[in-house]
């Protein structure tokens, strides 16, 4: 059995035409030899993995997840041998550039196994049957329909019919229980491998990536977060009002928490679709870019072309001929493909891609813009040494096409032709609204997908209680509550991609920080004087290079210096975020006067 195993690995490295690296980093006693070697022999193997993964993602069958399990043993016993290769070098004065990648290579893998084939082959069968299973999920109802994403996706975004959301919802959910068994797994073997690494368990080596001390970084989320809970009660209080009125107080209560099936998101992670229902009577936001997109007729491709756009109009080149020839932009109708937008650099400096089952809606766009985001910071960064490419923190790359995402600004629409004028600034909330539907509403959401994780990698959470730690967490953080109760019978964090996917969290909610911060500096760049809200950056070639600049650092400075090189300041901050929105929570504030908030 073990021997088919190793077959299969070989031939999947084989047919991706990659000759074995030679064992040459562990031999050198030079830290410096031994850091570059060990960076040829793992650039080799991630680009053979990414290949791997393409094909797995992009065809989900029972034997593309065995190439893909094969690609990422390679990489998972490789990187330990190196990293416990490298713990030879510990306490040795080396120079802060190797040590920078010395502490890289023990993060290389996002999802480490202990030392030992058998688990290694486990947990790479294990988590891609994960990844698999999310991606291929259809939901069939009593009458034999069988729905999937982005279908079941659209109905939560625009249905209103309460019953038909709650079967979507749960229909959704169904995927998950199956996955319990094998999610408990892999964190398992995650976790035994964390701690052979050094680490004290899986979550405390996802928050090693901050250039701080992990508790450290814990109690910095935490600050972040108290920053805007203010501006997010407010938010949630009104809707929560809003809802109330639409539905009734049978279905959304007037106080407690709100159905999470109710938001317009199968997640409840952006309130956006919500939009009609809470918006202002006296402010509209003067145009709907939904309808825009259809009525002008673009297509998932024109999508993406608009927005690689902003980054040429930003002084960066435009994406190579093969971006457009071998990335997926539409779901194939034929195939079962993971749907969750992605982001991919090939590793060979030339190859950048996107996979995403497009739709025109506005947020599609959004995300388009943030998987080009990644894009340019992939290439951006690609004369790094391959341990220092990436962002300067986790949050960094996903806060580059958002911050982008902030100049989708009326002016920057009526520019390039998606509405026919400017509507006048003199009454902005319905806009300043909507963006808070998209962004601050899923602030606390981003915060607590990992403090639900790092509950179980420590042990504070028993897999028995998983399910009713993720509403507890939902809950207190979200104040957004289950529709229907949802014991520990049920696995309702494995229908979010990123927990089969065993992708960290965290990032998402520093990104949230950063891009307002990004957003506020490249305006500054560009001169821009008016409201914050209303600035669009487009065309600035002085906020491209800004950009450019710290795009280029990749990995290898201290995110510290990163930010200050964009921004000016070191510190991570939300009152980028708190004055952009400043006077819609004046505006809320007035709306709750008389509500009573909180859940
Ligand atoms: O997963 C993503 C991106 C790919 S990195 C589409 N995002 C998070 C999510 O969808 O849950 C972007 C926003 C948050
Ligand atoms: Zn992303």
């Amino acid at each position: 059995m073990k021997i088919r195993v190793v077959l299969v690995s070989l031939a999947a490295v084989l047919a991706l035409g990659l000759t074995p690296a030679p064992q040459e980093a562990n031999r050198s006693d030079d830290p410096d030899i031994f850091v570059e070697a060990a960076e040829a022999e793992l650039d080799g193997l991630f680009r053979a993995q990414a290949n791997a993964d393409w094909i797995a993602a992009n065809f989900i069958t029972y034997d593309s997840q065995k190439i893909a399990a094969a690609a990422q043993e390679l990489v998972t016993a490789k990187v330990i041998e190196l990293a416990k290769g490298a713990a030879r070098f510990d306490g040795m004065d080396v120079s802060p550039r190797t040590a920078r990648k010395l502490a890289f290579l023990k993060l290389a893998l996002p999802v480490p196994a202990p030392d030992d084939p058998a688990l290694i082959a486990e947990l790479a069968a294990k988590s891609n049957a994960l990844t698999g299973t999310y991606g291929s999920h259809r939901y069939c109802n009593e009458d034999g329909e069988c729905l999937a994403e982005p279908e079941m996706v659209n109905i939560m975004a625009t249905s209103r019919d309460p019953d038909e959301l709650l079967e979507v919802w749960k229909g959704w959910r169904t995927m998950a229980p199956p996955m319990r068994e094998d999610y408990v797994r892999v964190m398992e073997i995650a976790n035994a491998g964390a701690k052979e690494l050094g680490f004290d368990d899986l979550g405390s080596m996802w928050r090693s990536n901050y250039d701080m001390d992990p508790d450290a970084f814990a109690a910095e989320a935490e600050r972040l977060l108290g920053q805007i809970q203010p501006l997010y009660e407010a938010l949630q209080c009104h809707v929560r009002a809003k809802l109330s009125e639409f539905y009734g107080s049978q279905i959304v209560p007037e106080q407690g928490p709100i159905p999470a099936h109710l938001l317009g998101n199968m997640w409840a992670q952006s309130w956006l679709n919500v939009s009609d229902l809470v918006a202002p009577e006296t402010s509209a936001d003067g145009f709907d870019l939904g309808a825009n997109l259809r009525a002008a007729g673009l297509e998932a491709r024109d999508m993406v072309r608009t927005g690689e756009a902003f980054f040429t109009s930003l002084g960066f080149d435009p994406l190579p001929d093969t971006f457009w020839e071998r990335s997926l932009f539409t779901k194939p109708r034929d195939r079962d493909v993971v749907c969750h937008a992605s982001a991919w650099d090939m590793g060979d400096g030339e190859d950048y891609r996107i996979k995403m089952c497009i739709e025109p809606t506005p947020e599609m766009f959004e995300t388009i813009h943030h998987e080009l985001g990644h894009n340019f910071y992939q290439r951006a960064d690609r004369d790094q040494p391959p341990l220092f490419r990436g962002g300067a923190n986790p949050g960094f790359h996903e806060a580059i096409g958002d911050a982008i995402s902030l100049s989708i600004t009326p002016g920057y629409l009526a520019q390039i032709g998606l509405i026919e004028s400017e509507p006048d600034d003199s009454d902005d909330i319905g806009l300043l609204l909507d963006m808070a539907l998209d962004r601050v509403a899923a602030m606390p959401w981003t915060y607590l997908v990992d403090q639900w994780r790092w509950g179980i990698s420590s042990g504070k959470t028993p897999p028995e209680a998983m399910n009713v730690s993720w509403w507890e967490l939902r809950e207190k953080y979200q104040g957004v509550g289950p529709p229907e109760v949802r014991g520990d019978e049920f696995f309702d964090p494995g229908a979010k991609y990123h927990v089969p996917a065993m992708v960290s969290y965290t990032r998402y909610f520093i990104a949230r920080i950063l891009q307002f911060q990004f957003y506020r500096a490249l305006c500054d760049a560009a001169g821009y004087a008016g409201p914050l809200h209303r600035c669009s950056f487009f065309s600035s070639k002085e906020a491209g290079a800004r950009l450019n600049t710290m795009l280029e650092m990749g990995a290898s400075q201290p995110w510290p210096d990163a930010l200050e090189s964009l921004t000016g300041t070191r510190e991570m901050d939300a009152s980028a975020i708190n004055d952009y929105f400043a006077p819609l929570h004046a505006w809320l504030n007035e709306q709750n006067a008389s509500r009573q908030c909180g859940w």
